[in-house]
């Protein structure tokens, strides 16, 4: 599971290695689904809301590693308030991912939140059962915890998708061996990742959501308070991978997207980040460029609940739900965040948290040099998705992308 089965030294990098990741991809989704079924249970949610963070602004810090490291925050429940920001961690999970989740999140609390106490907000379109949150408390002793079901306008089809449709469509990809592409829950689970969880009332009063899955690793120290890095720099959007998208998901995405901008152009800003998702078309040098399919891999982010939930994002996301590729196809959040991202943010409200180390399965972040011992991690840099799959990784694109100012 730890070990990416990318291969730098293969010229048809590309496909082969988007076979072996899908190969990874599936058996692990079978595995996961197969618990599920076993872990299914009728127990009524209760939505536990234990106090509320107010949002506290303090002085700038110009980098996060400036900031006086014997000034540690406040451990107890108590008086935490003093230096928290107004940010969660939000983590989409089945009654099935509590194995899964508790090696991450005892990770992130050692490695980062035994600090903070940065409140946790748990989303299931099924009640989660008593296990799961006694399993989660034992990890997280210390910090607020929430639970919310997601109402079912959210997890189901509009009443435009024609269903028979759908499931035809899955059946061809499914046949094409498309990683999910025959899974139905995937594509809601997309759908509401991609338009819905900020919509959540779980997540009203906060201003930052950091997002957590089952799985993943945080193999370094996290030595500053990312969510107040954001705030303090005015960031809208933090990654820590960026790879380019398998092809056989979002043919049509692009050019809805596309459609999108020409009725919208007033929608964005001048220096958006739209060079970082556009290529020449190398079919047609002198036509209009095309999707180079990076994105920001979205099972880590950090981000404005602000932007999400603001008025430019979602006339995109609507115009998306209404085109069907979320069903048709099997459009991911990723690209769908990405593509938002890039045109209505310039290059300045976009972080690599390159000094984060972060894996979900088969890719790693693992920082480099003086960073690596620094933060005492426990990754190796060589697996690191910038040297072992550069083939891959979009981040060092965007790191080399021009900058250009906030716009006003
Ligand atoms: N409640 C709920 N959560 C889901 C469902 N499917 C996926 N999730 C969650 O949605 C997030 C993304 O799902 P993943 O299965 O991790 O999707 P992925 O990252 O593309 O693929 P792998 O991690 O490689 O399996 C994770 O937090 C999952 O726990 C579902 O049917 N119900
Ligand atoms: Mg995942």
């Amino acid at each position: 599971m730890n070990q990416a089965p990318l291969n730098e030294n293969d010229t048809h990098a590309n496909n082969k290695n988007e076979a072996a990741v899908g190969h990874n991809l599936q058996a692990q989704k079978d595995q996961q689904q197969q618990q599920q079924h076993a872990g299914r249970t009728t127990v009524t949610e209760i939505i536990t809301i234990k106090e509320q963070v107010p949002q506290i602004r303090e002085p700038d810090v110009p980098h996060p590693n400036n900031q006086d490291p014997r000034k540690d925050p406040p451990t107890s429940k108590s008086n935490h308030t003093v230096e928290r920001v107004n940010g969660a961690f939000v983590i989409l999970a089945r009654n099935s991912d509590l194995d899964s989740l508790r090696p991450t999140i005892l990770e992130l609390e050692a490695r980062f939140n035994h600090r903070y106490h940065y409140p946790y907000v748990f989303l299931n379109e099924k009640p989660f059962d008593t296990a799961f949150k006694r399993g989660i408390e034992e990890v997280a002793p210390d910090s607020e915890i929430e639970y919310g079901l997601i109402p079912n306008e959210h997890w189901s089809y509009p009443p435009w998708i024609d269903q028979e449709k759908a499931r035809q469509q899955r059946q061809i990809m499914k046949q094409k061996k498309v990683i999910y592409g025959d899974s139905e829950p995937y594509r809601h689970m997309c759908r509401f990742n991609s338009g819905f969880f900020y919509r959540h009332p779980l997540l009203a009063k906060y201003k930052w959501y950091w997002r957590v899955e089952p799985s993943v690793k945080f193999p370094c120290e996290i030595d500053y308070d990312p969510f107040r890095f954001m705030q303090e720099n005015r960031k809208l959007y933090g990654f820590t991978v960026s790879i380019k998208e398998f092809v056989e998901t979002i043919p049509t995405l692009w050019n809805t997207t596309v459609k999108f901008m020409e009725q919208h152009k007033d929608l964005m800003p001048k220096n958006n980040l739209l060079h970082f998702v556009e290529e020449k078309d190398s079919k047609n040098p002198g036509g209009k460029s095309i999707y180079n399919r990076c994105h920001f891999w979205s099972n880590f982010e950090i981000g404005s609940l602000d932007f999400m939930r603001g008025r430019e994002y979602n006339m995109y996301f609507d115009y998306l739900d209404k085109a069907g590729g979320f069903f048709y196809e099997r459009w991911g959040d990723a690209p769908v965040h990405s593509l938002g991202v890039a045109m209505f943010m310039n290059k300045d409200q976009v972080h690599w948290f390159k000094d984060i180390g972060y894996f979900h399965n088969p890719l790693w972040n693992c920082p480099q040099g003086d960073d690596h011992k620094r933060l005492k991690c426990t990754c190796d840099p060589k697996l690191s998705i910038d040297i072992k799959n550069k083939q891959w990784s979009c981040s060092l694109e965007f790191k080399d992308l021009p900058f250009s100012p906030i716009k006003s």
